[in-house]
């Protein structure tokens, strides 16, 4: 992970924000360095209105008075900038290291241009190797589990601290290995349909670009 890798990234992406635009702020490290452009854009009258995808991310925006949307007030998103854990040269993303997964994919399922912003770890050629964040229903946490192994995945509940992870929707997390992935698009489609799955970590078809800060300069792929 490389730090100033992450701020390249954000720094180019804030570059595409226009006045008067709904804008989809991310959540992650990579997401925090978009998130403080964007406050100092709005300290400089810059007129947007956000859309946060954690709890954790709205805290952060408001403390630097970036006006909020309510997403049930808005019918589509202009931009959202957010990160990733894993993409690929499809720019298929592994989303949900950060547990933000279900807000995130609802803000980029009604964002008109998605711009993902990584470091130049988050570059592969397979995804896998980061473990597939699935967001379960708490009573079906080991029915899925059982499903998912099936599916020769290997889920471990999530914890902090030594608690249960609870999503910002009192969800729990399962992070699934199931090695690298020869067709994402297959295996989302497969989580798609697991009773008490309400989401999962794999983002494909959403990415309009990503953004990848390596070394001193940002590679845009689209
Ligand atoms: C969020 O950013 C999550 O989906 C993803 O797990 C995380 C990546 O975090 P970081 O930018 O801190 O590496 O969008």
């Amino acid at each position: 992970m490389n730090e100033q890798e992450k701020k390249n990234a954000a720094l180019k992406a804030v570059t595409y924000i226009k006045e008067g635009q709904i804008i989809g702020l991310g959540t992650g490290s990579t997401a925090y360095f978009a998130i403080q452009s964007v406050g100092e854009m709005v300290k400089e009258g810059l007129t947007i209105k956000a859309i946060p995808t954690s709890e954790e991310t709205k805290k952060m925006a408001a403390a630097l008075a970036i006006p909020l949307a309510d997403i049930n007030e808005v019918t589509a998103i202009d931009i959202t900038i957010d990160g990733a854990d894993e993409f690929d040269s499809k720019l298929q993303l592994i989303k949900g290291g950060g547990g933000a997964l279900l807000r995130e994919k609802i803000v980029a399922s009604i964002t008109q241009q998605q711009i993902i912003i990584a470091d130049s770890s988050k570059q592969v050629e397979k995804l896998g190797a980061f473990k597939v964040p699935v967001e379960v229903i708490p009573f079906a946490s080991n029915a899925v589990a059982r499903k998912l192994s099936a599916l020769n995945g290997r889920a471990v509940l999530r914890n902090r601290n030594g608690q249960v992870y609870l999503t910002d929707q009192h969800n729990y997390i399962l992070d699934v290995d199931f090695g690298l992935i020869d067709d994402p698009a297959a295996l989302a489609k497969e989580l798609d349909h697991i009773t008490g799955v309400v989401e999962h970590g794999l983002f494909i078809d959403l990415a309009s670009m990503v953004i990848c800060g390596k070394g001193n300069v940002v590679t845009i792929y689209q």
